[in-house]
């Protein structure tokens, strides 16, 4: 049989191109699921150091190895700053680590609602929190656009997580005005929203177009930050909303047991934001 060199070649290393001229690589131990879903290409290798890594469509989702900086991040500030979250919704992050860090709260019900089911189940054979979470009872797993099951839920949420991709490509729906409106409406009086709202400096043109708009739906709309080794410049960056909850006030955090990263002292100083960002962030502001 004749076969090319191409489909020979066994893969080495997984890169992703951050901007045109600079990225992260990953030496490829083994690959160990490659596919092609209705909506991105799906990867996962394991990697020496980083043990298994999600990409989709070439962007670093996940890896073993860092993960919980981001997850632990996107899910704690507004999880401790509420004080009773019972019903949780999470939108995006098909991988699971959102879920599995909600699911740490005495929470009573929590929805994934992830637009891929094959980024389901290929995060289901391959990052074993999957499978732990989703046999959780009280987690519930819808597999629809999240634009779209928001339209449709009878449900309304004490807190709301946005695990969405970059502020760019077949997320970008996830970081437009008409979707925090309509999540808005869906929040228990009380209620706060996080949304991972991409890089520090890579998405600064987006931040501050978005910081417009939310300002105008949210009493309280502050940007908050936090590292995260594999993504674009290692600084990652996620909007807190809520129209009651100013995380600058909060007395009393619920932290949950066991956390890597987040802490009360992470928590307040996440808020802080460098001069460069709320100089971007005035300036379009007062426009
Ligand atoms: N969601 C945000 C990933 C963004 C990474 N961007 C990039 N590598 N350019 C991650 C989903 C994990 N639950």
């Amino acid at each position: 049989m004749k076969t090319t060199k191409a489909l020979n070649a066994k893969k080495t290393e997984a890169r992703e191109f951050q901007t045109r001229a600079s990225g992260i690589f990953f030496t490829v131990k083994d690959v160990l699921y490659e596919g092609k879903s209705k909506f991105q290409r799906i990867e996962i290798i394991r990697n020496e150091d980083y043990g298994r890594v999600l990409l989709l469509d070439g962007l670093v989702q996940t890896t073993e190895r860092d993960e919980f900086y981001y997850h632990e991040m996107l899910v704690h500030p507004a999880m401790a700053a509420h004080p009773r979250p019972a019903r949780v919704l999470i939108i995006g992050g098909g991988d699971g680590g959102a879920l599995r860090e909600v699911l740490k709260h005495p929470v009573k019900k929590a929805w994934l609602v992830e637009i891929d089911g094959q980024v389901i189940e290929a995060c289901r054979e391959h990052f074993p929190w999957l499978r732990k979470t989703l046999k959780d009872g009280r987690a519930e797993l819808v597999v629809a656009d999240g634009n779209v099951f928001i339209d449709k839920v009878r449900e309304t949420f004490d807190v709301i997580i946005v695990d969405s991709s970059d502020p760019v490509g077949p997320s970008t729906i996830l970081h437009q005005e008409s979707f925090y409106r309509k999540l808005k409406s869906k929040l228990n009086p009380g209620g706060i929203i996080a949304a991972q709202a991409g890089s520090l400096m890579l998405h600064l043109d987006s931040h501050a177009r978005k910081s417009v708009f939310l300002k105008k739906i949210f009493r309280h709309s502050p940007l908050y930050l936090g590292p995260v080794p594999t993504y674009p410049v290692g600084m990652w960056c996620y909007n807190f909303l809520s129209d009651k909850v100013n995380p600058a006030d909060v007395r009393t955090l619920y932290v949950p047991d066991g956390l890597r990263y987040f802490n009360p002292d992470i928590y307040r100083a996440a808020f802080a934001l460098p001069n460069f960002l709320a100089d971007k962030l005035a300036k379009a502001k007062a426009k």
